[in-house]
């Protein structure tokens, strides 16, 4: 639409675009910019977030607000309790334009797609112009993405991570091979936990004036969502955030292969690097972190099987999960592939269980707003598979739970490599597993108050009676599955019987379940 004013150009940053390197603020000068920043309803509630999660963002967002205006930009800054708040992105940029009279709006493309659909509207909303940039935070763009994935039957994140390598040359040598000879270390990313194990602590950041603001704010607005701000201590500015990637490259990114996916009970962080906050927020860029991942390589601080393990979670599966959500929205989010049903169970939200593994990662997600993968893949997560809860309802659970939650990331996790909900695009095989992984990865057996050595028993661990109800329920589809299908030999082997009382066992502990409430996830 032509526009005859000769204001500004108005470049509104959304909660997760934190960075000065943003494409809609990079090559602008400030005396002809109006940067926009808006706390909005709409985002703090469509779904019931963890408190640490939204004030989490709202306090970045404050953060580099401030930081912009330091530097001389002009930022025109919304509060959620700002008394006109039109609740909404567009109603906000619909009033910013009334403000400021632009002659364009320039926009990098929202993280989510809910979001983005929005966006997509303001060129025919507002009188002036409206360009969308693409956002080259991410190292594979869409296009590539898709090209890559155009001709394939299946899409593997293995074939898409060694395109990455060779596209970005990180850890490769000068004959484009993989340096240390493998492309993929995971075998030794599996190490069992033992009794000594020492990590770290990681840094936390004591809350400043605006952090204690916006606990107060969200204390105050969203007293009744999920988890405690007791522990706040995320970092909420670069400068906090690269402290915090410091203090993984010097203290804990050697152990990092090692321990990937260990758990310890009452360990929270182990030696995972704690950045996903960080970097989804914009406060981090996944490049560099992978750079200085190779440098610890390089200077011998930290073994390949680390440095690759940390690499292959960057550039490898953040990047190709990302294109897979833009690829494959918007069915993801209804896909149910192997028709799960049930409820989600209250427990989630509440923590009450008797299975050690779950209350001890439900507790890790209420008290920090963080749980690690294998926690979130292996526990969480293969529960609600084999129990075959209802995928909506876990895609909610993972979205408002965890701090680095949005839904680029979280659905495909969930929904594809968890749930199995998109029948077999991004994974070959489903994560399905019995007790005995969680025993082998994990001290949760020991104290628990099932036994992860009986099967069927009333005090046998649920995890072993789930995994061949679940198995035996979706037979047709995983007995060709060549990477799974030879399970149903064991399962031949045993006799009616025994296969029999493994289903009772797990119907019979399904039962038990007492579904979640909605209120949990959306308010009434
Ligand atoms: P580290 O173990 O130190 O890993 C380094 C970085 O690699 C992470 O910071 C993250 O940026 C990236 N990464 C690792 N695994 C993945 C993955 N599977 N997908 C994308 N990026 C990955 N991560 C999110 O950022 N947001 C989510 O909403 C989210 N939901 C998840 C849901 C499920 C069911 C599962 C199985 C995983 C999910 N993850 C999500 C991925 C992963 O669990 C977290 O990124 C990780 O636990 C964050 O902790 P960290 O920074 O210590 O990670
Ligand atoms: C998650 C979130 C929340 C809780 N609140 C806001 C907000 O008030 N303003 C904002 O700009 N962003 C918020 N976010 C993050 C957005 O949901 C995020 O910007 C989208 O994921 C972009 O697609
Ligand atoms: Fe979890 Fe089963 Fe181990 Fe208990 S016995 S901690 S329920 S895997």
């Amino acid at each position: 639409m032509a526009d005859t004013s000769d204001g500004p150009v108005l470049v509104p940053i959304l909660g997760d675009q934190l960075t000065r390197d943003i494409a809609s603020i990079r090559g602008r000068t400030k005396d002809d910019t109006v940067i926009l920043m808006m706390e909005v309803w709409d985002e703090a509630t469509y779904v019931k977030h963890h408190k640490q999660k939204i004030a989490l963002i709202f306090s970045a967002m404050r953060h580099f607000a401030a930081e912009l205006e330091d530097a001389g930009w002009t930022v025109d800054y919304v509060e959620l309790t700002d008394e006109d708040n039109a609740g909404s992105f567009t109603g906000e940029v619909a009033r910013a334009v009334e403000r400021h009279d632009p002659r364009a709006i320039h926009v990098v493309e929202a993280g989510e797609w809910r979001v983005q659909q929005a966006i997509e509207e303001w060129p025919d909303k507002f009188a002036c112009e409206v360009e969308i940039l693409p956002d080259d935070r991410y190292i594979c763009p869409l296009a590539d993405f898709n090209e890559w994935a155009e001709d394939r039957d299946t899409l593997r994140m293995e074939n898409f991570y060694r395109e990455m390598r060779k596209r970005t040359g990180i850890l490769m040598d000068n004959d484009g091979k993989p340096k240390g000879g493998e492309w993929n270390y995971d075998e030794d990313n599996r190490a069992s936990p033992k009794d000594e194990m020492n990590p770290p602590e990681r840094p936390l950041f004591e809350p400043d004036e605006i952090t204690r603001e916006c606990i107060e704010l969200v204390e105050d607005k969203f007293g009744d969502h999920f988890g405690n701000l007791d522990n706040f201590g995320w970092p909420v500015t670069r400068d906090e955030a690269e402290k915090a990637a410091d203090a993984f490259f010097k203290e804990r990114i050697e152990k990092f292969g090692k321990y990937q996916d260990a758990m310890v009970h009452g360990q929270d962080d182990l030696w995972h690097s704690m950045l996903s906050t960080s970097i989804n927020l914009g406060l981090l860029d996944p490049l560099e972190l992978c750079k200085r991942a190779e440098q610890c390589y390089e200077d011998g601080t930290a073994p390949i099987n680390s440095v690759e393990g940390f690499i292959r979670q960057l550039i490898g599966w953040r990047e190709y999960v990302r294109g897979f959500y833009w690829r494959f929205m918007p069915d993801l989010e209804s896909n149910n592939a192997l028709n799960a049903q049930r409820g989600l169970p209250e427990f989630y939200w509440t923590g009450e269980t008797d299975m050690r593994c779950l209350a001890d990662s439900i507790r890790s997600t209420r008290d920090n707003a963080h749980a690690h993968h294998i926690q979130r893949l292996m526990v969480l997560g293969n529960f609600c598979l084999l129990a075959g809860i209802n995928p909506r309802e876990v895609q909610d659970w993972y979205l408002v739970v965890y701090a680095d939650a949005y839904q680029w990331v979280e659905l495909p996790n969930v929904a594809a490599m968890i749930l199995y909900a998109d029948g077999g695009k991004l994974a070959s095989k489903p994560y399905s597993a019995s007790g005995n992984y969680i025993n082998k990865m994990s001290n949760y057996c020991s104290d628990c108050k099932y036994s992860v050595n009986k099967k069927v028993e009333e005090d046998a661990c649920p995890f072993n009676s789930l995994y061949w109800y679940f198995m035996d329920r979706h037979r047709d589809r995983f007995e060709k599955n060549p990477r799974i299908g030879r399970i149903y030999s064991n399962w031949d082997r045993m006799d009616g019987d025994k296969r029999q009382a493994y289903l009772d066992r797990a119907e019979q502990f399904l039962d038990t379940l007492i579904p979640a409430d909605s209120s949990w996830a959306h308010a009434e």
